[in-house]
């Protein structure tokens, strides 16, 4: 591994804003490749505060500190995600769902989606159902993007299925689900059309979904 990107995952651990955008702009003028950048310094250090969290050793303020560095590294590295103007690959409506504030995975998908010329109409976190519904009502969305990291807050992506179905909008719009908790077994039996793991890999399912 590259010495600067250790020093991203460490800063990312230590929660320092400063020092995690002041070395992905360092990894960036190196040339070191933006996926390398995110996912062997960025995304695995979030995973190590998952695993420190779970270990007793980091508190809530721990993550929240450790989370706003990551995005601010990920503002930096936006541009370099994203894709020239091309022809629009479909509207996809987004967001975290009711109860749930974790939003930096929904948010990397996003930017993925947008770089591959996808236009994203992003709801946050915390979006109840009614609210998806009327998205994607407003917008005529092609597609849905729902994510969730708490076990407690998977059940809420059914409940927005099922909105979608009571208002007539199921037929109409592709159904995505992702977040560390789910499985593409858990994604079938909410009757989803499709679960991805990472934002790479949700972006080939958006554009298989659009066929
Ligand atoms: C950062 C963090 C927080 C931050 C969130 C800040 C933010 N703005 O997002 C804060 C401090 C707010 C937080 C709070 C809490 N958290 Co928290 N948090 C995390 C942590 C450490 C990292 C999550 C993350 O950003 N990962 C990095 C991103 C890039 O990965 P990702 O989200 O999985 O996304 C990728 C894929 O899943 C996929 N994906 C994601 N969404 C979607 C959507 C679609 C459609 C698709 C296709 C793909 C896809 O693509 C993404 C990119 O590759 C995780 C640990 C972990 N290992 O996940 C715990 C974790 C999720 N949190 C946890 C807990 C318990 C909590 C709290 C309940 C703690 C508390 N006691 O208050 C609260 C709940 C608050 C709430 N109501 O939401 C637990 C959940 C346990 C469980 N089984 O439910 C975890 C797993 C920690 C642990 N190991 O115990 N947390």
């Amino acid at each position: 591994m590259e010495p600067v990107i250790k020093e991203i995952f460490d800063s990312i651990l230590e929660g320092s804003q400063k020092v995690t955008v002041v070395k992905v702009q360092a990894a960036l003028d190196a040339g070191i490749n933006p996926a390398v950048i995110l996912n062997d310094g960025m995304v695995a250090a979030m995973a190590e505060v998952g695993r420190l969290f779970e270990e007793g050793e980091y508190f809530v303020p721990e993550m929240l500190i450790a989370a706003r560095a990551m995005q601010n590294g990920l503002a930096l590295l936006k541009p370099f995600l994203a894709s020239a103007n091309v022809k629009s690959q479909g509207k996809v409506v987004a967001g975290t769902v009711k109860g749930d504030l974790h939003d930096i995975g929904k948010n990397l998908v996003c930017m993925m989606l947008e770089g591959a010329a996808f236009e994203i109409v992003d709801l946050g976190s915390d979006v109840t159902p009614e609210k998806f519904v009327e998205a994607v009502r407003s917008t005529g969305a092609d597609v849905i993007c729902m994510s969730a990291l708490l076990t407690t807050t998977m059940p809420n992506m059914k409940t927005t299925i099922e909105a979608l179905k009571t208002s007539g909008l199921r037929d109409k719009v592709k159904v995505m689900v992702g977040g560390a908790p789910l499985t593409d077994q858990y994604a079938r039996e909410i009757g989803a059309d499709g679960y991805a793991a990472d934002a790479s890999r949700a972006v080939a399912l958006a554009k298989s979904l659009m066929i």
